[in-house]
């Protein structure tokens, strides 16, 4: 790629950063219509309904990489799916138009709608699997945590360099029967754990601002999609993250073979999950420790959004108010 096309490129990906928030403002504001009513699946088809419509708008010529499923179980969004009008970059892109899709039917906190854009070829192509991880924000000196360490290493490691007790670390957990052994051992450290019942993207984000957030680290297993979406976004801010497909059938095995996985028992490093050039949306769906929900008013429509983009590390907080002015609608 010659200098010039590089410099293009990036002029381009900096204004799509405002395309993105359009994107997962839209899909927020879709799934939100149907925030509480206890239907899962409608509100996720509004999300990858709303979340498609608009990236066929963009300048771009783009492919899902990360989607709602394959081709037969996903009817939009597939991988595979081209997106964009073709006329601009190519780009892979991943998205989950609804995580939380039960934290959106029920209105509990924590569902979003967000996407990851970045230069072909640079984000991991998982498989719809589940995915070990742990993660932490930046600040740390590389190496600080390891997956193959044990939870105990790894919280007394992570509390050394942050210059605090263990039992003054706060770590992050999905609430599941398989989480049994990694929660006994991180209470016997003294560390604190906050569970989650949905939404791991923002669990691993929640990393990137302790002080807001309260939490440190997040450890366990969720699912591999949403591990790279939150890789994408942590790169941007410099946090640690590694990642390891669960591989445990000859059936997955094959079927992430297929896409390119040639060690099933790989450990991999944030930046080998998503590299190069990369922006990252997320907008509330519902209020949560990141993101404030959709709001319907009178007149306006208020969305909350954060964009990250890896090259600048800038992170934007977006509050937007949406209008329904003549025939402009907001579906
Ligand atoms: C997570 C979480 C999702 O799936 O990755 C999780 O981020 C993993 O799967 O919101 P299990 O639910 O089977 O544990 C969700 O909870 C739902 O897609």
């Amino acid at each position: 790629m010659s200098e010039l096309t590089i410099a293009s490129t990036h002029i381009i990906e900096r204004y799509l950063s405002m395309e993105l928030v359009r994107v997962t403002e839209r899909a927020a504001v879709s799934a939100a219509r149907l925030r509480g009513h206890g239907n899962e699946k409608a509100a996720d088809q509004a999300a990858v309904d709303a979340m498609r419509r608009e990236l066929n708008r963009l300048p771009i010529d783009g492919e899902i990489v990360i989607g709602e499923g394959e081709r037969d179980e996903a009817p939009m969004l597939f991988i595979g799916e081209k997106v964009g009008n073709r006329h601009g970059p190519k780009v892979h892109i991943a998205v989950d138009p609804l995580e939380g899709t039960t934290l959106c039917a029920k209105d509990m906190p924590g569902a979003i709608a967000v996407m990851a854009m970045a230069e072909a070829g640079k984000l991991l192509y998982a498989p719809d699997v589940y995915m070990d991880k742990i993660a932490i924000g930046p600040g740390y000196a590389q190496g600080v945590i390891d997956l193959d360490a044990s939870p105990t290493d790894n919280i007394h490691a992570l509390a050394r360099a942050k210059g605090v007790k263990p039992n003054e670390i706060s770590a992050l957990v999905m609430d599941r029967p398989r989480h049994a052994k990694l929660i006994e051992e991180i209470r016997k450290t003294g560390a604190s754990i906050r569970l989650i019942t949905d939404g791991d993207v923002a669990g691993v984000i929640f990393c990137t601002e302790p002080a807001k957030t309260g939490i440190d680290i997040y450890m366990g297993i969720g699912g591999a999609p949403e591990g790279v979406l939150a890789a994408a976004a942590l790169r941007c801010v410099g946090g640690q993250m590694q990642g390891r497909l669960i591989l445990d059938t000859e059936e997955k095995r094959k079927r992430a073979h297929g896409m390119g996985v040639l060690d099933p028992n790989k450990k991999y490093d944030m930046s080998e999950m998503a590299s190069g050039d990369v922006i990252v949306s997320a907008t509330g769906v519902t209020d949560g420790g990141m993101l404030s929900g959709v709001k319907f008013g009178k007149e306006v429509i208020e969305t909350e959004t954060i964009v990250y983009r890896s090259i600048t590390g800038t992170v934007r907080r977006i509050y937007g108010e949406h209008r329904e002015f003549g025939k402009f609608k907001l579906d």
